[in-house]
């Protein structure tokens, strides 16, 4: 493990979601919609069921989406209807998309959230990086960190707009690499790494620095869906163009973190982790890291050059 990683901040209170509705999503099978309902009562409180289906459109003016969702055995047949969703989200939406999310019914309206995308092509592909990437750090044993001057591990997972994105669609660009989530309370911490983030990006642009990546991946993919870590970067302007937020199944995550020495424990609500920022070669070699919050601009800059 690094030295001097430190644990710090992110300690305190975060509005959390409750971990089950997640669980759901990933592993539908285990939790059928009849158990849900089971669990709900009748109280003045959301009622929430994974669902899965497909996206007819997105109405943008009424930002609602309009999806066919497959039967919830108890509750509600298979139909086409109108839901509330945030305005990632439905930037995101794309007709004939399937999808795998949390209906959420309170006082007579239905939303979405936890949207992911759950088409063949995009979860096969999830699937076998997830257990490419397990297989990789069981071998690696001890030796699972990667220090400076190894590679980067090989990842797919996906972006802000659900796309699929593998480690190997940044080869021939240097990646500037950190961790945050988007419900991190602490100022000097994830916003504060967001912001160094920019800063860094614009000041490549002003030095007319090309061929640089910026990829932010989240530590809370439970709750940082790809509409999640859109409204995010949207939220405050961030530029995108060159700028990447990943998220993916936590089995995926966790094996990323544990290879990248990322340590994330989940307490009291809310995620305690340490910081890491790295510079990932042409070639996707780690070639450089700065752990902690202290970095900035030139610390990173030169060695893009
Ligand atoms: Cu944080």
């Amino acid at each position: 493990m690094a030295g001097g990683l430190l644990l710090a901040g992110c300690g305190r209170k975060a509005p959390a979601a409750p971990q089950d509705d997640s669980a759901a999503v990933w592993n539908a099978g285990e939790m059928s919609a009849a158990d849900y309902i089971k669990r709900q009562d009748a109280r003045d409180f959301p009622k929430r069921f994974p669902i899965k289906g497909e996206i007819v459109r997105a109405d943008r003016e009424r930002k609602v989406l309009l999806v066919t969702h497959e039967e919830i055995p108890g509750y509600m047949p298979s139909m086409t209807m109108e839901f509330k969703v945030s305005a990632g989200d439905l930037m995101n939406a794309k007709p004939d998309q399937r999808i795998r999310a949390i209906m959420v019914e309170y006082r007579g309206e239905f939303s979405l959230e936890k949207i992911w995308p759950d088409d063949a092509v995009t979860v096969r592909a999830l699937d076998a990086a997830t257990k490419a990437l397990a297989q990789d750090t069981a071998t690696r044993g001890k030796g699972v960190y990667r220090e400076v001057g190894e590679d980067a591990p090989e990842f797919t997972l996906l972006d802000q707009e659900g796309r699929t994105v593998t480690a190997s669609r940044f080869r021939g660009k240097k990646v500037m690499m950190n961790f945050i989530f988007t419900r991190c309370p602490v100022a000097t911490m994830c916003p504060a790494s967001t912001m160094k983030m920019s800063a860094l990006q614009k000041a490549t642009k002003d030095a007319g620095v090309t061929g640089v990546e910026f990829v932010s991946v989240s530590l809370d993919p439970d709750y940082d869906t790809p509409g999640v870590l859109k409204d995010y970067a949207d939220a405050r302007g961030l530029d995108l163009s060159n700028w990447s937020f990943l998220t993916g199944p936590d089995a995926a995550m966790r094996q990323l973190f544990a290879q990248m020495g990322i340590i994330r424990e989940f307490e009291g609500g809310t995620i305690k982790h340490n910081l890491a920022t790295l510079l990932i070669d042409e070639n996707g070699r780690i070639i450089h890291r700065v752990d902690g919050s202290q970095w900035g601009t030139d610390d990173f800059l030169p060695k893009m050059k």
